[in-house]
């Protein structure tokens, strides 16, 4: 099968039209105010809020200072649970807010936190719990309340994934006290750079925006020791116009998970592991198991075969963060208490997803993918 004649990367960002982002920039730079809670902020916040139907939305620059801010706001000490199949920096917040991840296995089917392994984790020392919508598929919401509330513990979602994506018939940002969004120009809706937190508590906000913008109460006055995380003009623009793409955006890529579906759904050897029937997610990456014992080579072969048809796939996420060398001495991050994560980031493999993606080469791909699968049964040379 010939190669694409152009990189095929894992995602591609939805852009607004560049007329449109260019009156949108004038109009910023005309307003002569750039950033510090300007007008654009305060719309995108608003739309926001409306669209992912929930209480209140605080905006940031970028999702992993939204986590930092979050952890901060809810006041949390000591020891959280969270996942280790994940990006860096969920763990990351944990360790700049002072607090010590506790690594709780993950489910088989869905990669994130395994309801079952929480409470054996919980100590004195707990205070929260941090899971991850890994993908875009949906955590157990339901059972880790249950845990939470009888523990007393707070619960933050990483919903990093999880934009406009609902559960058990509930917006994800509804879910326990509170939920990160990244607006990372990889994700579904973007604002170049950018992050949020939703949450039901209106006494939240202000701490949030004492916070994001160094503490400061007035001129004259700072309370918190806070951080600048303020999202300026022209990205709360960028945004703005981001939104209203996003609807047609998640249709494209529901067509594009469709190809996918057919084909490589009866592929041996393959397990399609996001937006699997019964289990709705954001549409926000299409990853995919593979078993090497019935696909005929393992994950990281084909990761490595697909990029000489210029196909760029990606390994997320590995390495697990539990395997960080300064994690070294917790207790959690012991190979046998995390069979279930050690066993998929061996085998995970996210695939090029995203609305612009022309159908006929997301079926090739697919057909490659096939076609590799084939050669390593009849002994065909693939590369
Ligand atoms: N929690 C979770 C679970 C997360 O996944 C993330 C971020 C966070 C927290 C933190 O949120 P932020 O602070 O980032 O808002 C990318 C993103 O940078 C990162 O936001 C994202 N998760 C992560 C999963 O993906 P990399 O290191 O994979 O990015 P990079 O530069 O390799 O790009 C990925 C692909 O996207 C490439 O194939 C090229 C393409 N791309 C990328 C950019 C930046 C484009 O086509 N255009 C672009 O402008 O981390």
């Amino acid at each position: 099968m010939e190669r694409f004649n152009k990189q095929i990367n894992v995602t591609k960002p939805l852009t607004p039209n560049t007329l449109m982002a260019a009156d949108m920039i004038t109009e910023v730079i005309d307003s002569e105010w750039l950033t510090n809670n300007g007008i654009k902020h305060q719309i995108l916040e608003q739309q926001l809020t409306d669209y992912l139907d929930v209480e209140n939305i605080t905006l940031t620059n970028n999702g992993t200072t939204a986590l930092l801010l979050g952890l901060k706001a809810l006041g949390l000490t000591g020891e959280v649970i969270t996942t280790p199949f994940t990006f860096p920096a969920t763990v990351e917040a944990l360790d700049w807010n002072g607090l010590t991840p506790v690594f709780c296995d993950v489910d088989p089917v869905t990669y994130n936190l395994n309801p079952d392994k929480i409470e054996e984790l919980i100590t004195e020392r707990t205070t929260a719990i941090l899971p991850v919508h890994v993908f875009g598929n949906p955590c157990d919401v339901e059972r880790i309340q249950e845990i939470a509330d009888r523990y007393r513990l707070k619960v933050i979602y990483d919903g990093a994934h999880a934009f406009g994506m609902e559960i058990n018939g509930r917006p994800s940002g509804q879910w326990g006290d509170m939920t990160m969004f990244s607006f990372h120009a990889t994700k579904l809706f973007n604002t170049i750079e950018g992050g949020g937190l939703a949450y039901n508590d209106i006494n939240l906000k202000r701490e949030l925006n004492l916070l994001k913008n160094f503490g400061i109460e007035g001129p004259e006055s700072v309370v918190r020791s806070g951080l600048n995380a303020k999202l300026n003009e022209i990205q709360a623009g960028f945004g703005i116009e981001v939104l209203k793409l996003v609807p047609e955006e998640r249709e494209k890529r529901y067509a594009v998970k469709k190809v996918y579906d057919d084909i490589l759904g009866s592929i041996d050897g393959i397990r399609i592991v996001t937006n699997r029937e019964g289990l709705e997610s954001s549409y926000q990456y299409f990853a995919i198991e593979i078993e090497e014992s019935l696909f005929g080579c393992n994950r990281d072969h084909l990761h490595e075969l697909l990029k000489d048809y210029n196909v760029f796939t990606r390994k997320y996420f590995y390495p697990l963060c539990s395997s960080f060398e300064w994690y070294k001495s917790l207790e959690s991050t012991k190979k046998e208490n995390l069979p279930v994560a050690h066993n998929i980031v061996e085998k995970v493999l996210a695939l090029p997803f995203y609305g612009d993606l022309n159908l006929e080469d997301v079926k090739y791909i697919s057909n490659i993918i096939l076609y590799i699968h084939e050669s390593h049964f009849v002994g065909s040379v693939v590369n």
